[in-house]
């Protein structure tokens, strides 16, 4: 595969080629603005709030003046991001001044399936009509008929008061599945962790399958704590198809064939367990079924070898990377979502962590970190005899997902048109958009039209509000409070402050739910008048006042390591190699490998893969005005030898066909990509409208190639089972 890399130098140039600067104003001009605006800031009052225009909420520094976001910068006492911000928050003040908001709750007038017309309605009317709605649905078919999803917003916790507590819903879901699902069960099963972070910055041998944290970056304190590991020695090992800006700066890149992580990482314990490079006293002490582990890899025959035909990684390789891994300390082998978005991600997921854990490298200094979380409340206080409990299990349990760690969402659609497992009727979209996120859009806009009650909670009118019943214009970041956990190695409260006036009508989760609930006859539940309120009874336990906690910004504790010994909350309180939940499921408890269910073939030869933009974030930030002068429109990648093959020229259009659906969308010609593998890029390409006049018409959107495929354990979307051709468009 050497031939494919190319010099870091030839990346760059492409990557500037890409780099396009549009509209009236050109970067000189946009550089003395950024001049004139921290000239302004003198002056300028400073609150100490966060950035979530991603999900890793850096803590930030917001200067305010004549009531307007003059400049931010990230909070330099944080010991998360230590005063770092991203493109994408320094250009995130956009949202709080953006002509496109959602002003007014907004009520559809026409049939669901058309193109959502609204008319403007009151605060009062919108908190009755869902009110109304959510009765009826009670009454008619169980409030268990009324979900809830949501992404990246902490508020939504205020909607679970009303919706679970108090309604008696079980269904309160997150995006998870469209998200790191697989990670997420991989960690549970094993560390009975939700969310293990990385220590880089002690480490001296890392691992990165499918995670590109220099591109679509995580916290920033975890980029710059791999750079700064780097220059102290530590050897980066990125296996990606694609040439990620992390492989870029890697030791080594490993360009594995697409869905084949579980082959590469079961031959490398392989290897490891042979010629006893593992931690043996470790494994005796902490580990679940490590004997049984080392006698199925035998039995099944993952050697190197194996795994070289299936990976089209060599042999030798993977047995060196293996001993590498084992004998290097400290070192971490870390997963993100590029080995998932498969039919067969849990176990690669399982089997990446299987390595940390048989060579004894988990929550010491410069592994895997099993993060302890700050011990923050929740912001209100539902009294036990006001509480329904459900009479039907939650969604995922029914649809036959136990070990789903959130909702399995692509089966949602069967239970809203079909009552499978059971009927849903409500759906609460908050901070989501999944008619544009989730696989086979038309799937999703089916549902829609079979909902008696959906409700968008949203900043814009979004694709997925058009689909809906009734909009609720909500306030962004910067014009709420938030007090949320915080994504740094040690427990972290992090606070955001609204620091300017609400757009429109907008209003925060809070007095959203409030309302509701005052319709409902439960609004003596909601006391609060301000948000200090409640944020009192958040912070409780946690030792800082709110007060300082606003001049502060954040609450750090300390960084805990070695907690393995101390008993994890699996079943057998051991990190599970043999998983007892997996048993209990009727799976093997062992990781083993089968092929992924979509295979490219003569028809449709390529294999789509998936990658996000370093200056852009999801489908959140294409309304921003300075990041679609950086990147106007997303592309797909193709390797040079599979352009030749398709006449496919760098730069141009061409339509990219799968046997569900076909998208136009611009190509980059590349080396570092597998050949037989193209990358979309995800962000752009708005349907039919939604988000606003910035974003519209820009780039293309590909899920709608993808056909449902849920993973058969995790329930996790598999974005990437889909095959196409290419052809050059007219
Ligand atoms: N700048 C920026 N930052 C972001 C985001 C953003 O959109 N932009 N989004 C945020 C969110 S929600 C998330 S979940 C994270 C995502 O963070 P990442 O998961 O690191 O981001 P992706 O770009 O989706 O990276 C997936 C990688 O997996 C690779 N891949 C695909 N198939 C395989 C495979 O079979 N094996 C291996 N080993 N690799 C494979 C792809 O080539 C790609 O490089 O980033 C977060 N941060
Ligand atoms: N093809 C393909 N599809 C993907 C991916 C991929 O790589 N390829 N990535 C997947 C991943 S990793 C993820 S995490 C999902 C993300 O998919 P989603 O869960 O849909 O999340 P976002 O794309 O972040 O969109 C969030 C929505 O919330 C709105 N919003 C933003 N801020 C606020 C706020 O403060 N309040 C409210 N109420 N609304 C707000 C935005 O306007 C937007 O409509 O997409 C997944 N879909
Ligand atoms: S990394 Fe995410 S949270 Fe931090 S500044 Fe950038 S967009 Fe904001
Ligand atoms: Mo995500």
């Amino acid at each position: 595969m050497s031939g494919l890399i190319y010099t870091v130098t030839e990346r760059l140039k492409y990557e500037s080629a890409v780099i396009t600067v549009r509209g009236e104003r050109s970067m000189n001009e946009m550089s003395k603005d950024l001049g004139k605006r921290l000239a302004e800031i003198k002056g300028a009052e400073v609150i100490k709030s966060f950035c979530y225009t991603c999900p890793w909420q850096c803590p930030t520094e917001v200067f305010v003046r004549d009531g307007k976001i003059v400049y931010q910068k990230g909070n330099p006492e944080s010991p998360n991001n230590i005063g770092a911000r991203c493109a994408k928050g320094m250009a995130s003040w956009y949202v709080s001044q953006d002509p496109d908001r959602l002003t007014h709750p907004l009520l559809r007038t026409n049939p669901k399936g058309e193109r959502g017309e609204f008319k403007q309605i009151s605060w009062d009317e919108a908190f009755q009509f869902i009110a109304d709605k959510l009765a009826g649905i009670a009454e008619k078919w169980g409030p268990e008929a009324v979900a809830l999803t949501c992404h990246h917003d902490p508020n939504t916790v205020f909607y679970h008061h009303l919706l679970k507590d108090l309604y008696g819903s079980p269904n309160m879901y997150a995006h998870t599945s469209g998200c790191e699902q697989d990670r997420r069960s991989a960690c549970l099963t094993l560390f009975g962790h939700v969310f293990p972070m990385h220590d880089f910055i002690n480490s001296k041998y890392v691992m990165l399958w499918g995670m590109n944290n220099l591109g679509a970056n995580q916290g920033l304190w975890e980029s710059r704590d791999l750079i700064e590991a780097q220059s102290k020695g530590c050897r980066l090992i990125v296996v990606d198809p694609n040439f990620t800006e992390t492989a870029q700066k890697a030791d080594e890149w490993v360009p594995i064939r697409p869905g084949t992580d579980g082959a590469m990482a079961l031959a490398m314990c392989h290897v490891i367990i042979d010629e006893k490079l593992y931690d043996e006293g470790f494994v005796n002490s902490y580990c679940e079924g490590f004997n049984g582990f080392r006698e199925h890899i035998q039995e099944k025959g993952y050697t190197p070898a194996w795994a070289q035909k299936i990976t089209g990684i060599e042999a030798q390789t993977i047995a060196r990377l293996a001993r590498e891994f084992a004998t290097t300390k400290p070192a971490m082998s870390a997963i993100f979502k590029g080995s998932g978005y498969y039919t067969n991600g849990h176990d690669a997921g399982r089997a990446c962590y299987i390595l940390d854990a048989i060579c004894g490298e988990v929550d010491k200094p410069g592994n895997i970190h099993l993060k302890d979380w700050a011990p923050l409340g929740a912001p209100v206080e539902i009294p036990e005899d006001a509480i329904r409990a459900p009479e039907k299990e939650p969604l995922h349990v029914a649809m036959g997902f136990p070990l789903a760690p959130d909702l399995p969402n692509s089966r949602l659609p069967e239970a809203v048109i079909n009552g499978d497992p059971y009927p849903v009727k409500g759906l609460f979209v908050h901070s989501t958009n999944p008619v544009m996120s989730d696989p086979n859009k038309d799937r999703v806009l089916e549902m829609f039209k079979h909902l008696e009650l959906a409700v968008a909670c949203e900043l814009y009118l979004s694709e997925t509000a058009l689909e809906c019943d009734i909009i609720l214009p909500e306030t962004s970041f910067h014009e709420q409070a938030e007090i949320r956990q915080g994504m740094w190695l040690g427990p972290e409260v992090i606070l955001c402050q609204p620091v300017v006036d609400r757009v429109g009508e907008s209003k925060p989760p809070y007095e959203i739910v409030k309302g509701i609930a005052g319709k409902m006859g439960w609004g003596h539940h909601f006391p609060y008048e301000k948000w200090e309120d409640w944020g009192e009874v958040a912070m409780k336990d946690v030792p800082m006042s709110l007060d300082d906690l606003k001049k502060r910004g954040f609450w750090a504790g300390p960084i805990e390591y070695n907690r393995v010994p101390n008993g994890l909350p699996t079943p057998s309180g051991k990190i599970e190699i043999y998983s007892n939940d997996y048993e209990k499921a009727g799976l093997n408890p062992y990781p083993e490998f089968v092929e992924r269910s979509v295979i490219p073939d003569a028809d449709f030869p390529l294999q789509v893969t998936h990658s996000k933009f370093s200056m852009h974030c999801n489908i959140v930030t294409q309304n921003n005005p300075l990041l679609m002068e950086v990147c106007g429109e997303n592309w797909v990648e193709i390797n040079s030898g599979d352009a030749e093959k398709y006449g496919i020229v760098d730069n141009s259009y061409v339509m990219l066909e799968s046997p569900k659906d076909s998208i136009r969308i611009l190509a980059k010609v590349v080396e570092g990509l597998v050949p037989g593998c193209v990358s979309i890029r995800h962000g752009h390409g708005f349907g039919h409208w939604a988000m606003g006049s910035i974003a519209k018409g820009k780039g293309a959107h590909s899920n709608n190639l993808m056909d449902t495929h849920t993973n058969p354990v995790t329930g996790a979307n598999c974005y990437n089972e889909c095959k196409v051709r290419v052809r050059r468009a007219s």
